[in-house]
């Protein structure tokens, strides 16, 4: 995307966008001070959300997706170039294995983009593969599937470490399907021999990502189901593990604000994997069902950050995790993107002094108000206002569909493409 493509948009819509945005930043304090913590506030993409998702029943590719981790890189550099909010791309191994690992940092650092962190995958077979993990990997009872389970994460740190990343994620769906199937001690004893075997081939500088998940693929129990058993585990291995929330891995009602909050008291909340969801783990596009409860965590974490002195750009992982099967995946990360700078936005807005104090009075109304207030203001001029200084769009949909991008990508890569994920 040339960079003048994106001004001349800009500058058709700059008037417009002044009347707001001088109307909102007349209304809040410490106007400059938001935009700069917009301006400096990315979130990484994953690979695997560049293409269609599916469900077990079927997939419908919207046609252009890209066909190798070349295109993978593109399709983000484009996504960055007109958000100016995503400068990184989460890899995911074996779907993404770089083949040539200087040549792809090359490319991405020509598109202003680095890598995040390195997802290892033993939740399917892969061909040609050894030993099988249909009852599971780093947890399972033969130590030979074990050990092909953790010379694969190793193995994924090695590509990370080629690459800039700095961190392991880890996601296992270990778990069983009938009551009596595993005995759960062991499991998670066998669990924390393998993570500890990975931990001890992480570089100084890394961490590693521990994520949970009530259910699914396994239906009766899950060996890492929740953040007490992902926390446990962290605790156990050391300072460099952490624990990684995932927004839809969490039954209904769960307060997940909470949970942030008090990972975050205990230094170890890894990051986000954002998404949402009506239902269960159904990977929606960020914002798109529960915009509040998003503004809520965007709340705590902010406020908890900021009792520990973190730099809100840098001191956790902020990443997408989602797949949709109906929409454009490109359109669907800018949606995402912008829903989680609006969420971060509001919560900047939030009167801090003032809701201590109402805290402290247990004037439940008042709290509620200044909360509510916060989430009431339209901050998307804010945002927009960021992303123009930044270099990018004030409106990147508009750009991106303008510019046909999808028709020329479908050109360029054909009708049938498939690019590798779920
Ligand atoms: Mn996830």
């Amino acid at each position: 995307m040339e960079q003048y493509i994106i001004d001349e948009h800009n500058n058709r819509q700059l008037k417009q966008h002044q009347g707001k945005f001088g109307f909102v930043a007349g209304e809040i304090p410490k106007a400059e001070e938001v935009l700069r913590k917009l301006e400096a506030f990315n979130i990484a993409i994953p690979s695997w959300a560049l293409g269609t998702g599916g469900t077990r029943f079927g997939r419908f590719s919207g046609g252009g997706e890209p066909r190798s981790l070349e295109e993978k890189i593109e399709d983000v550099g484009l996504i960055h170039a007109l958000n100016r909010s995503s400068n990184s791309i989460s890899l995911h191994i074996p779907w993404d294995i770089p083949e040539n690992a200087p040549s792809i940092k090359n490319l991405a650092a020509q598109f202003g983009l680095h890598f995040d962190a390195v997802n290892s995958n033993t939740f399917q077979d892969q061909p040609g593969q050894k030993l099988s993990y249909k009852f599971g990997s780093l947890h399972h009872v033969d130590k030979a599937v074990r050990g092909q389970a953790i010379a694969h994460n190793i193995e994924v740190i090695k590509h990370g470490v080629a690459l800039g990343s700095k961190a392991l994620s880890v996601w296992l769906s270990d778990g069983s399907n009938f009551p009596g199937q595993l005995n759960f001690r062991g499991a998670f004893q066998r669990t924390l021999e393998s993570l500890q075997q990975i931990y001890e081939s992480l570089p100084a500088d890394w961490k590693m990502w521990i994520e949970y998940k009530p259910f699914e693929p396994n239906f009766y129990s899950t060996t890492i189901g929740d953040w007490g058993q992902s926390y446990l585990l962290a605790s156990k291995l050391g300072d460099k593990a952490l624990t990684l929330v995932d927004l839809g891995h969490h039954l209904h009602g769960t307060n997940i604000e909470q949970i942030v909050s008090l990972l975050l008291m205990e230094g170890k909340l890894a990051g986000f994997h954002f998404n949402d969801s009506k239902y269960s783990d159904d990977d929606l596009t960020v914002g798109s069902i529960n915009p509040y409860q998003l503004f809520l965590i965007f709340n705590e974490l902010v406020e908890g950050m900021d009792a520990r002195g973190m730099d809100h750009a840098t001191g956790i992982g902020w990443m997408i995790d989602a797949s949709h099967n109906v929409k454009d995946p490109i359109e669907d990360l800018l949606q995402s993107v912008e829903a989680i700078k609006i969420a971060y936005a509001q919560a900047l807005l939030v009167d801090k002094t003032a809701l201590t104090q109402a805290q402290q009075e247990n004037d439940v109304a008042k709290a509620q108000e200044i909360l509510q207030n916060a989430y009431r203001t339209d901050v998307r001029p804010l945002v927009a206002e960021a992303r123009l200084k930044a270099g990018g769009a004030l409106n990147p949909i508009s750009v991106f569909r303008e510019q046909e991008v999808r028709k020329q990508l479908i050109k360029k890569r054909g009708e049938k493409t498939v690019a590798t994920g779920l």
